[in-house]
C-alpha cells in the first residue's frame, strides 16, 4: 500500500513518523513529501485544506483520508502489518502507552516547541508572527522537569512502557534530541536518560531520521552558544 507523507525533515514531529514507520517496515511505502514551513507552504489554502492547522507530519492515503497528529498516524502505521508494536495490544499496555505518549508531548516536544517558537527565532519571521517570550521560557523549565521526571522513570526500567519499546519511546527522545540541536543539555544528574537515549539510538529504526542535532536547525539558528545553565 502506498501513502504520502507531508512533512518537514528534521524537526521532532516528522521524525517520530520516520521512525515508527521503519520500525514497522514501511518506510519504502510512503513517499516524503517537503512542505517548506519557514516560507509558509504550511499556511497555504491547499496545505490547510488537507490540515488545518497547517502542521506536518500529515499521512494522505490513497482513498483520500488525510490524518495528523503523530499519535494518530502511529496508530495507523501500527495496524498495518503484524502485531501492534508501537502502541500495544492489551488493555494495560495500551493505557500506559497512550499516558506515556502524552506526558512525552506535554513535557518534552510540545514543551520544547514551545521554547523554539516563543524565545528564539522558531521558524522566521514569517511564522513566528505572536511570539511571548515568557511562554518559552516557561517551556524551557517545563522541559528540564520533563527530563528529570522521564529520568526517574528510566532508572526503574528500560523504556515507558516497562520493558517493551513504545511510540512513547520516540516521542521522548526525538523530543530530547530537538532539545540537545537547541544546546538544551540533559541536566548532569540524568544519567538514566542518557543511557536510554543513547540505547535508542542503537535501533536500527532510528537511522530513519534526519536529525540536525549537532548541526544547526537549518534555519540559521544555532542555538544560545553556550549550553544553557541548568
Ligand atoms: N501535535 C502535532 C504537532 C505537529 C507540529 O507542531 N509540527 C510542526 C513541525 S515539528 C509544524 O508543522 N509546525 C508548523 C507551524 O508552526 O506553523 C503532531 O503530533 O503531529
Amino acid at each position: 500500500m502506498q501513502m504520502k507523507v507531508y512533512d518537514y525533515p528534521g524537526f521532532p514531529n516528522p521524525e517520530r513518523v520516520r521512525i515508527a514507520a521503519a520500525e514497522k517496515g514501511v518506510l519504502g511505502n510512503i513517499e516524503f513529501i517537503t512542505i517548506d514551513i519557514p516560507s509558509g507552504e504550511g499556511r497555504k489554502p491547499e496545505f490547510l485544506a488537507k490540515s488545518p492547522l497547517g502542521t506536518v507530519p500529515l499521512l494522505e492515503l490513497n482513498d483520500g483520508t488525510c490524518i495528523s497528529e503523530c499519535t494518530a498516524i502511529s496508530e495507523y502505521l501500527d495496524g498495518l502489518r503484524g502485531t501492534p508494536t508501537l502502541t500495544g495490544v492489551v488493555p494495560r499496555d495500551r493505557a500506559v502507552i497512550h499516558m506515556m505518549q502524552r506526558r512525552s508531548e506535554a513535557l518534552i516536544v510540545d514543551a520544547i516547541g514551545a521554547y523554539f517558537h516563543h524565545a528564539t527565532p522558531g521558524f522566521g519571521p514569517l511564522i513566528e508572527t505572536n511570539q511571548i517570550p515568557a511562554w518559552g521560557e516557561a517551556g524551557l523549565q517545563r522541559t528540564l522537569l520533563g527530563m528529570r521526571y522521564f529520568d526517574k522513570i528510566l532508572s526503574k526500567q528500560s523504556y515507558l512502557n516497562a520493558t517493551s519499546f513504545s511510540m512513547a519511546d520516540i516521542s521522548l527522545f526525538t523530543g530530547i534530541e530537538f532539545a540537545q540541536t537547541l544546546k538544551i543539555a540533559i541536566p548532569k544528574a540524568c544519567a538514566a536518560l542518557v543511557e536510554y537515549c543513547e540505547r535508542l539510538k542503537e535501533r536500527p529504526s532510528f537511522a530513519a531520521r534526519i536529525s540536525r542535532a549537532g548541526s544547526d536547525t537549518g534555519l540559521g539558528w544555532r542555538g544560545n552558544q553556550a549550553e544553557k545553565p541548568l
